[in-house]
């Protein structure tokens, strides 16, 4: 159990690794469409929960296992010439959520500085997620989800209000989870749409 600096919230975990339970008692309650600057409302739709907290917590294991669902020959395929293969895409959720990570720990650490966009057509083609395994490159996720758990469950309700700026637009840590959160759902949904269908 682990409790953060103004008692606000506890969240503790039973199990490791393979089935990890989250218990986690302080609701992150989704930002308002009028609180987000026009780009991130444009992943509202990809969000009907109001707690974000507790979906970025569902989505670990659901995310992992689609993924592991999926054959390698269908991962190793694209649904247009020039498009990302499938894999390609997993990998690209794992950028951003490292990024996206990296940033709301500076921004919740009051970080004034203001911090670079990055583009992602330019890290795909120079990643070797096209030479990996979808169900390698769907572990690594599960990797990289965990640890955005364990940095956003034990952020205090202030940290999530602090503000800073990414990419030119000025976000609070509540947005950035909301866009870890709904930016997947976007690729799942394209996965299911374009590359399965
Ligand atoms: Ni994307």
């Amino acid at each position: 159990m682990q409790r953060d600096a103004g008692f606000t919230h506890i969240a503790f975990i039973i199990g490791y690794p393979e089935n990890l339970i989250y218990f986690v008692l302080m609701k992150i309650r989704k930002p308002k469409p009028e609180e987000l600057n026009s780009y991130y409302q444009t992943y509202l739709k990809y969000v009907p929960e109001d707690d974000i907290l507790a979906a970025l917590i569902t989505q670990a294991e659901v995310t992992q296992k689609f993924l592991k669902t999926i054959p390698e020959s269908k991962a190793s395929a694209a649904y247009a010439p020039g498009k990302w293969l499938l894999k390609e895409v997993a990998g690209h959720l794992c950028d951003t959520e490292r990024i996206l990570s990296y940033r709301a720990l500076r921004i919740s650490r009051n970080d004034k500085t203001a911090l670079p966009g990055f583009d992602e057509n330019e890290y795909t083609p120079n990643s070797n997620y096209a030479s990996r395994t979808l169900s390698n490159i769907a572990d690594e996720f599960r990797t990289i989800r965990e640890s955005s758990i364990s940095l956003f469950s034990n952020m205090s309700g202030e940290m999530y209000e602090r503000r800073g700026i990414t990419n030119k637009a000025d976000v609070c840590v509540r947005d950035i989870l909301f866009f870890i959160v709904g930016h997947e759902r976007h690729h799942l949904d394209v996965i299911r749409e374009r590359y399965l269908s």
